[in-house]
């Protein structure tokens, strides 16, 4: 299997190498290259691995699971979150699902926005430093990164969302297993701030939790599904009974 991996790699990195030579100056448009392989990349990489997934068929989902906890070299003035953070993926180049659940916010953190991205690493061994930058596998500015999932409310000492449409993989050469999620103790500027670090973290502030995000099967998915159900239809009659 790795073999013929190997060989349909170097047939798409020739394939690309002679398009180029057609088509471009040399050099002039490397990242629109580095694009097209990556696209050639996860083709390939899907026809060999999720045979299944284009009939929708059992092993066409795939699902992550993450435990999120406070890092380690947090100070003591700041919330210690925990949580959980579950990403589906329906089928290999589907945009990614994700549920947040996460708790230890304070009442006052109530109506702010933490930033939650996907960082490099899958090392939380010396708190959520050792994470280092945001997974950025094509070299672009913040917050076009995989991970660079936005601004998250905190409603009752808590933080609980729902999510679709994010531009992230499971599978292929940029999947984002093994890598870490983080949660900030700022805002994300999302690279409006006009200086540098706005265009490498969106000035997210401090890490307060990680996890590493991991391979699990449906059922997590299928509590947390459950668990969010529930807990809206209690929000909207809480919010019904005091409108
Ligand atoms: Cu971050
Ligand atoms: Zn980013």
């Amino acid at each position: 299997m790795l073999a013929l991996l190997c060989s349909f790699l170097l047939l798409a990195a020739r394939a690309s190498t002679d398009m180029d030579t057609d088509t471009a100056e040399p050099g002039s448009n490397t990242a629109e290259q580095i694009r097209d392989m990556h696209v050639k990349v996860t083709e390939i990489w899907q026809a060999l691995t999720h045979r299944g997934a284009r009939d929708g068929g059992p092993g066409a989902d795939l699902y992550t699971a993450c435990s999120v906890q406070p890092s380690a070299s947090i100070g003591a003035a700041q919330p210690r979150v925990t949580g959980l953070v579950l990403f589906r993926q329906l089928a290999p180049g589907a945009k990614l699902e994700a549920f947040l659940d996460l708790e230890g916010f304070t009442a006052e953190h109530n109506g702010s926005a933490r930033a939650i991205h996907v960082h490099q690493f899958g090392d939380v061994s010396q708190g959520c430093e050792a994470t280092g930058p945001h997974y950025n596998p094509l070299g672009v500015p913040h917050p076009q990164h995989p991970g660079d999932f936005g601004n998250f409310w905190v409603r009752d000492g808590s933080l609980w969302k729902y999510r679709t449409g994010l531009n992230a993989s499971l599978v292929g050469p940029h999947s984002i297993v093994g890598r870490a999620v983080v949660v900030h103790a700022g805002q994300d500027d999302l690279g409006r701030g006009g200086d540098q670090a706005s265009v490498e973290n969106g000035n997210a502030g401090p890490r307060l939790a990680c996890c590493v995000v991991g391979v699990c099967g449906p059922e997590p998915w299928a509590r947390q599904a459950q668990k969010h159900a529930e807990r809206k239809k209690r929000w909207r009659e809480n919010e019904c009974k005091a409108a």
